[in-house]
């Protein structure tokens, strides 16, 4: 199964339908029906093969939304190109590993953004690109595509500390995307808010391929800025969001006059890529009147497990195993554990990705006879319910973006003065928790404005440490292991 086929269900069967808008002044909207989209992305992908770019070719792009992200989007699955979306919020180390590694043809940017982006890989400047395309065919241009046909690379943290790009094909996100429009009763009457960022999966295989396959209509908006939210909600009346739970709790700000109607409209609200606190869903409930639906997922694996959409959404749960995936729940020694019994989540299915780029190393540490090790901790009820309870590695969500402790404390290290260093996430009521760093310095050489200094200009601002607690001694095991659950709050 191929991706080109399902979108074509809008892009040509749909092709005079309303779309897409994006808001591109205040009260000013761009819009666009999905023939307009077929267009845009067959003069894209014209101009991209002129330009040397053949199936298998990586092009990454680091952009915040915009229209041209599904362009590029579009044009790669007709060229069988492998997209790579990067974090508009990455800086120099997070930019250099996943550029040396992925290796793209180019990296599509903006003016802004390009001066962050290393020197050693070519840039195409976005608005001339689109400039340029439009001067190109607008017929459609396409190449044999299945299931296996590789469509993005995309970083995902690693417990080394960096970043492992999965190989997420074709076939993952028709799997993917299909389950979800299936799952959750998508139709061609849905109006669909989409703020989360198009570089990570939550809002690019759910958000965009929902869109795409059911033929609804999507608002765009750059990013989420929760001072718009209210406005948005109430001008475009969405009867879908996708959120991350920060977004959740963001709009718990909200006066319930406000909230109400927001509520009454919406159908389905869907939170996922960290926990949703049990508070959240019951508040949320109590001041929209509408039941939050928790779902689990990785970049690696797009969706695994969700809650149900006619039936109970269980607070504090992910739900059930999704259409076409298998779950088990193992001990250390990879043997099933009964239900109730705490281990690791397992999955298998069409969903998982091939493994990760040009890592066979981690690729064989990851799956064990055809199962892909999560590395979350979970435990399935009786009525077999999963309820996620921790991860394996010392990951730190914060708003819902992925941060690995040990890349920050390898910079920290670097820096003059520090003997030792840890970073840990604390709880945090917006972000679910925040990075703080805890250090024990040579006090007369250690220069903290220097050293956040040099970790902003490195790794985004989500991954700054809030803090720097200045220790002694850092908890160790007798084996020299850093006991971060016996460090003191900061
Ligand atoms: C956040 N910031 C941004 C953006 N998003 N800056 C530019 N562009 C963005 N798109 C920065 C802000 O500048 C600020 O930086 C900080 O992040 C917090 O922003 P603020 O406006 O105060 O927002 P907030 O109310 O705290 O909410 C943050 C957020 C953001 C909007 C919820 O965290 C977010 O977009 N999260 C979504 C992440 C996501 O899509 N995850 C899915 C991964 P400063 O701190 O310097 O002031 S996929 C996944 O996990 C799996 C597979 C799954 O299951 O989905
Ligand atoms: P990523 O590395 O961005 O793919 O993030 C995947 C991780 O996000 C998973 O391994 C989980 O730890 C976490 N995650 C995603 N959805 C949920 C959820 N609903 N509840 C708890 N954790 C989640």
């Amino acid at each position: 199964m191929s991706l080109l086929p399902l979108f074509d269900n809008s892009l040509l069967q749909r092709a005079a339908q309303p779309a897409l808008e994006i808001e591109t002044a205040p009260a000013s909207l761009a819009c666009y029906t999905f023939g307009d989209l077929e267009v845009r992305s067959n003069r894209l992908a014209h101009l991209l093969r002129a330009r040397g770019l053949q199936a298998g070719d990586r092009l990454a792009f680091f952009l915040q939304n915009r229209i041209e992200v599904i362009d590029l989007w579009l044009a790669g699955a007709k060229l069988g190109l492998i997209i790579v979306p990067i974090n508009v919020l990455y800086r120099e180390r997070e930019l250099t590993h996943i550029v040396r590694d992925a290796a793209p043809t180019a990296v599509v940017t903006s003016r802004e953004l390009a001066g962050l982006i290393p020197s050693d890989v070519a840039i195409w400047e976005v608005d001339g690109l689109t400039a340029e395309a439009a001067a190109q065919p607008g017929a459609r241009i396409s190449v044999p595509a299945d299931a296996d046909t590789p469509m993005a690379l995309i970083y995902t943290s690693g417990t080394t500390g960096a970043s492992k790009g999965a190989v997420l094909t074709q076939g993952n996100f028709a799997t993917n995307g299909l389950t979800l429009v299936t799952a959750w009763a998508i139709t061609s009457a849905d109006r669909y808010l989409a703020t989360l960022p198009l570089f990570h999966v939550h809002g690019l295989a759910n958000g965009l391929h929902c869109w795409l396959f059911s033929g609804c209509h999507l608002r765009l908006t750059e990013r989420f800025e929760h001072a718009k939210a209210a406005q948005w909600f109430d001008e475009y009346r969405p009867s879908l969001f996708f959120g991350v739970p920060a977004m959740f709790i963001r709009l718990l700000e909200l006066p319930p006059e406000v909230a109400r109607p927001i509520g009454s409209r919406l159908r389905l609200a869907v939170s996922g890529s960290a926990p949703l606190p049990a508070e959240v869903h019951e508040k949320f409930r109590q001041l929209y009147g509408s039941v939050i639906l928790e779902r689990y997922g990785m970049t690696e694996t797009l969706m695994n497990i969700g809650n149900p959409y006619s039936g109970e959404r269980r607070p504090g749960t992910v739900g059930l195993p999704l259409a076409h995936v298998a779950v088990r729940i193992c001990d250390e020694a990879n043997a099933v554990v009964p239900d109730g019994t705490t281990g690791e989540v397992w999955v298998k299915g069409p969903n998982v990705c091939a493994g990760y780029w040009r890592r066979p190393d981690a690729t064989a540490t990851a799956w064990s006879d055809g199962w892909f090790r999560t590395g979350d901790i979970g435990v399935r009820a009786a009525d077999g319910y999963i309820t996620l309870q921790g991860r394996r590695s010392d990951l730190i969500i914060s708003g819902g973006f992925n941060i690995y402790p040990r890349e920050i404390e390898e910079l920290i290290l670097e820096q003059p003065g520090v003997r030792e260093a840890t970073v840990v996430g604390v709880p945090d009521v917006v972000r679910g928790e925040v990075p703080v760093a805890y250090v024990v310095v040579d006090g007369a050489v250690f220069d903290e404005a220097a050293t956040v200094a040099v970790l902003r200009s490195q790794f985004a601002s989500f991954k700054q440490p809030k803090k720097f607690v200045r220790m002694d001694a850092l908890p160790r095991t007798a084996l020299g292991k850093v006991q971060k659950r016996l460090l003191p709050a900061p």
